[in-house]
């Protein structure tokens, strides 16, 4: 029997980041975490492209494009959506979540989601690199993983 994982090496692999500016005192932590997760796998600095987007619903369109440009191995989608007075928090958090999902799967490429989805400030400073570790890292692996164990199927 074979059994497949996706190793993490970024070696020669190139990855897009798409990060949100809104709430930006996270997602500037998160981003930091997905790019200090992909040199520590030694992806290269030069292999890596970040692009800003004005809040979470932009994200999953720019994640999209880059997916589709063909020019990267995995895309990672950062951002930070906490819940307010309104429902804009419910509307904007269900529908980033489907549309990065299908944005991955039009395209075939991986895109890897850090968008937090936070009650409050607090719980999103514990996941962008406090208590509860960092969320972009940790999405940056999972589109590493991905990115490689999808090279076996190509
Ligand atoms: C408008 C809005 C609100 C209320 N809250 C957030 C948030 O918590 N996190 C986030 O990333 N973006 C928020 N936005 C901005 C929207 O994502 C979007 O950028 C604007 O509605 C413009 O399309």
């Amino acid at each position: 029997m074979r059994v497949n994982e996706g190793r993490l090496i970024g070696t020669g692999m190139r990855f897009g980041i798409v990060v949100a500016r809104w709430n930006d005192l996270i997602t500037r932590r998160l981003l930091d975490g997905a790019v200090g997760a992909l040199k520590a796998h030694d992806a290269a600095e030069e292999a890596l492209e970040v692009a800003w987007v004005p809040g979470s619903f932009e994200v999953p369109l720019m994640a999209r494009e880059m997916a589709r440009s063909g020019r990267f191995d995995a895309v990672v989608a950062l951002g930070c959506l906490i819940r307010g007075a309104t429902d804009h928090y419910a509307l904007i958090a269900a529908n980033v979540t489907s549309a990065i999902q299908q944005a991955m799967l039009e395209t075939g490429v991986p895109i890897a989601f850090g968008v937090l989805t936070t009650d409050t400030i607090e719980q999103a400073i514990e996941r962008a690199g406090t208590k509860a570790g960092n969320k972009g890292a940790e999405a940056a692996l999972a589109a590493l993983e991905l990115a490689n164990l999808m090279k076996l199927y190509r």
